[in-house]
């Protein structure tokens, strides 16, 4: 029952960090921390795809079920495991009566679909397909979720048991959730004692690693067939 919307990378302050009850003050708005254009409308390049939901709230009235897919950009240095440029997919939904038993039912039912044993995406490696996989939401903080949570899977390399991949913890992090934040609503005009939602996401790039064994986030970027043909 999700729709699927894009947006643009280039956005506003107001979409990227405003909008998204991320204060003025906080360190990733800094200038030297995020990828600013040129002149003096303040115009970046989105750190995340919420910036599209921000549009779709100002845009349309709930019910809404949305994912969006894209990419986005972090001046990180450039190792085996981050890039400046990486793809995310946020999913959010916003209605009366919204729970956490809601986002709980959702995110279960679509770890158990991308780790299962027929959604291999053409590959020979496929972890975690077939696998009973264990899921647990640990609490977090993010500026625009609250309560927040981080959701782990037991390592699908190691079964649980702890290896390298896993670091010995035998969980994987794979995805950032919440319950949508009243601010967040305030500023698109929804009243947050009518509606309440959730939303979560997660980083493409970093869950194909897990479920096909690649172990650097670089050899997506470098168009050499040799790994692109084995997809
Ligand atoms: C992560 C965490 C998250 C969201 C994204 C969101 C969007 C709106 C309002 C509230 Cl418009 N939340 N998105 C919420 C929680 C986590 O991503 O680790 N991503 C890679």
């Amino acid at each position: 029952g999700f729709s699927v919307v894009e947006g643009p990378e280039i956005e506003t302050e107001d979409n990227n960090f405003t909008g998204l009850n991320i204060p003025l003050e906080h360190p990733s708005r800094d200038v030297f921390d995020t990828f600013y254009l040129k002149g003096k409308d303040k115009l970046l390049l989105r750190s995340h795809t919420s910036p599209v939901q921000i549009r779709v709230m100002k845009s349309r009235k709930p019910p809404l079920a949305v994912i969006v897919p894209g990419r986005v950009y972090r001046p990180d240095a450039v190792d085996a495991s981050h890039s400046f440029m990486f793809h995310q997919i946020e999913g959010f939904m916003v209605d009366k009566d919204i729970k956490f038993s809601d986002l709980k039912g959702v995110l279960e039912e679509f770890v158990r679909t991308l780790f299962s044993a027929t959604n291999r995406g053409g590959s020979a490696k496929n972890y975690g397909g077939g696998q009973d996989i264990k899921m647990r939401f640990r609490p977090h903080f993010f500026p625009f979720t609250e309560p927040s949570a981080e959701v782990d899977i037991s390592c699908i390399i190691c079964k649980g048991k702890g290896c390298s991949v896993c670091g010995k913890k035998g969980w994987l992090e794979i995805l950032g959730s919440g319950m949508i934040h009243p601010n967040v609503f305030k500023h698109v005009g929804y009243d947050p004692k009518t509606y309440t939602g959730f939303a979560f996401g997660l980083g493409i790039e970093r869950i194909a690693m897990l479920k096909y064994g690649i172990n650097d986030i670089r050899l997506f970027f470098e168009n050499d067939l040799r790994f692109l043909k084995q997809f």
